[in-house]
């Protein structure tokens, strides 16, 4: 069983898997029901919306492996206790664990990658299997990092999905419990305290964080109680060029 909500990652596993290697194995394709998007791109009988906490007997009698590739649905503790599930996840972990990993990653400078794991009742925790690290350059802002992270895990998906499959793996339980950041901790990131002093590196990643073609996140609030929007555009010159 898949289950992802991101566009990305589902075009690729499809790609992955079209190949004689995998042509005997049986992918059911399903995404979360409040992803209302993907009920207008995709719905179709072979891909699904489906609310896990509802049918995890259903899923524990039918699947033998669980794969996450960012479903955005908690995994009640019945269903990875009973299933094997595994995670792909766009963060280096224990470090930066839950929410846009990338983001807080630049600002607090712990490493940053992608993580396949097994899942257990934490968020994002669990055996890893794999994970690789990938540098953040100083130009970069969170819209570079992720899509370099989303390559590294199609390439660990490439590379390990048999292994997963077969459960020819061995895995590790981190040695640190690592950090996580939530949702609502993101959100309180986007609002600027005009009044605070930090150095203009700080502030430098702080936009470089909050930078990322499609969204608007970072704002602050003006004299006449308007929100404006920032965000910062980087360009490199290399040495050679100069
Ligand atoms: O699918 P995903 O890339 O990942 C998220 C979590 O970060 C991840 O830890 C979790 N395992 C997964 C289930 O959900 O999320 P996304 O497609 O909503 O966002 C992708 C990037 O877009 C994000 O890293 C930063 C950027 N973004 C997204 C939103 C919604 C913003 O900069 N602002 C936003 O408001």
């Amino acid at each position: 069983m898949v289950l992802t909500d991101n566009e990305y990652l589902y075009e690729n596993m499809k790609e992955i898997i079209d190949c004689d290697e995998y042509r005997d194995m049986n992918f059911n394709f399903y995404y979360s029901d409040r992803n209302i998007a993907f009920n207008s791109r995709y719905l179709t009988n072979d891909f699904k919306p489906i609310n896990v906490k509802g049918k995890v007997d259903e899923i524990i009698a039918k699947y033998q492996l669980v794969l996450s590739l960012h479903c955005k649905q908690l995994f009640p503790s019945k269903l990875v206790n009973s299933v094997r599930c595994v995670n792909i996840h766009p963060g280096y972990n224990p470090y930066n664990r839950g929410w846009f990993p990338q983001v807080f990653s630049i600002i607090n400078k712990l490493p940053i990658g992608a993580t396949i794991h097994e899942m257990d009742e934490n968020l994002d925790s669990g055996n890893i299997i794999v994970q690789e690290k990938i540098e953040i350059l100083s130009w970069e802002t969170s819209f570079d990092i992720y899509n370099k992270v989303q390559n590294l895990e199609v390439k660990l998906l490439k590379q390990h999905l048999h292994d997963i499959i077969d459960h020819s793996y061995e895995s590790i339980y981190p040695k640190v419990e690592g950090n996580i950041n939530l949702k609502k901790d993101f959100e309180a990131l986007c609002k600027i305290d005009l009044d605070k002093s930090i150095t203009f590196r700080e502030a430098i990643d702080y936009f470089r964080a909050m930078s990322f073609s499609g969204y608007k996140n970072a704002y602050f609030i003006d004299q006449e109680g308007r929100k404006v929007f920032i965000d910062i555009n980087l360009d490199v010159v290399c040495n050679d060029e100069v």
